[in-house]
């Protein structure tokens, strides 16, 4: 009996045990199940797409982060600031809401060249900046050609005008270059500062291939060549002869800017341009010409006045180039052309 007994105590227990045990599994299992049919509620969708981009964004700063804390190469052109705390636009470094709603009603120009073959850039160019460029906001397409009556107007979104001017046509290409300093000496002094608050000059034979807006705008912006992001100082492009007024000492500078995007505020570029054109005609008297024409010019002026705002390669890219993988997005890039075919 008492034997009986307590094996009837050990049955009863294991049953009073196992259920115990199913109860706890059972408050558990509604517990879990309540909270996701709670939190289903509150966060109906994740975006997985932005998430991803985020991730993007962060892992590009981690890279970035990295290779400035790497090695003793010059790694300035990576960084977010310059060392006179000017801001690098790299991607999500900005929140372009923010600054779109900062620049309601600002208005903006895109000053550009197309002469003799290179009118064949035009279209492209100004196609792709219906798509990308300063989306939403006033724009002012100023182009300069020799083929007023060639040019093919693109669809043009509100709010965005296309002027044409005639210019003529050098017969050297180092002349065509350089004319557009010239040419906005008089526009940046009398036409423009009616019409925009803001001027972008750029290359023809370039297309905009992702967003390119109002992160831009700054008093007077540059974008680091993306040939030379990751030089060192001594390795730049810049004009190292003393005779020529695009003179640059050695040790001198902060980054090689390229010519083919730059911009501010129209007085900027008006004093950039004056500045930019006298060395030009200066070395001309003297015949001599700096290494890269007018990039020479124009690097020389933005060492001794520095930008206050700097593009990153981000800004114009080539697919050809080195170092890509830090380059997440390609905002505008240099079309591939034969050279010896445009230019003949
Ligand atoms: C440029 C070089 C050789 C022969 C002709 C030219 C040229 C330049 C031209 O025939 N027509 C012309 O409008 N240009 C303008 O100068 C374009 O806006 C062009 O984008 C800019 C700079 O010349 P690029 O683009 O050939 O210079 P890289 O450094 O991009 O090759
Ligand atoms: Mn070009």
């Amino acid at each position: 009996m008492c034997k009986n007994w307590k094996n009837m105590l050990t049955s009863k227990s294991y049953i009073i045990g196992a259920l115990i045990i199913f109860i706890i599994f059972l408050i558990g299992f509604c517990m879990q199940y309540s909270k996701q049919a709670l939190l289903s509620k509150q966060e109906p969708t994740v975006d997985w797409s932005r998430k991803v981009a985020e991730k993007g964004i962060e892992l590009a700063h981690c890279e970035r982060k990295l290779l400035l804390n790497s090695g003793n190469k010059r790694r300035m052109a990576l960084n977010v600031l310059t060392p006179w705390l000017a801001p690098i636009i790299w991607d999500g470094t900005f929140n372009i809401s923010t600054l779109d709603t900062q620049h309601n009603g600002t208005r903006i120009g895109l000053f550009v060249f197309a002469v003799k073959k290179y009118i064949r850039f035009l279209l492209p160019l100004l196609e792709s900046a219906e798509r990308y460029f300063m989306v939403g906001h006033k724009v002012t397409y100023y182009v300069f050609t020799d083929k007023v009556n060639e040019v093919v107007k693109p669809k043009m979104a509100e709010g965005r005008i296309l002027q044409l001017h005639n210019v003529i046509a050098d017969q050297r290409w180092e002349d065509v270059s350089m004319r557009r300093m010239e040419i906005l000496t008089i526009f940046t002094k009398t036409q423009m500062p009616k019409e925009i608050d803001y001027l972008v000059c750029t290359d023809v034979d370039m297309v905009f291939n992702d967003h390119v807006g109002v992160e831009i705008l700054g008093d007077l912006v540059a974008t680091i060549h993306p040939g030379y992001f990751l030089a060192e100082l001594e390795e730049f492009p810049y004009e190292h002869r003393p005779i020529s007024a695009a003179y640059i000492p050695y040790g001198h500078g902060d980054f090689y800017y390229m010519a083919a995007l730059y911009g501010g505020k129209v007085e900027e570029i008006y004093k950039l341009s004056v500045s930019c054109h006298e060395g030009i005609e200066e070395d001309k008297k003297k015949n001599i010409e700096a290494a890269w024409q007018e990039e020479s010019h124009l690097n020389r002026y933005l060492v001794y006045n520095k930008p206050t705002k700097v593009l990153s390669p981000e800004y114009i890219w080539n697919h050809d180039l080195p170092n890509g993988d830090l380059i997440k997005k390609r905002r505008f890039l240099a079309v591939a052309k034969n050279h010896q075919e445009v230019r003949n």
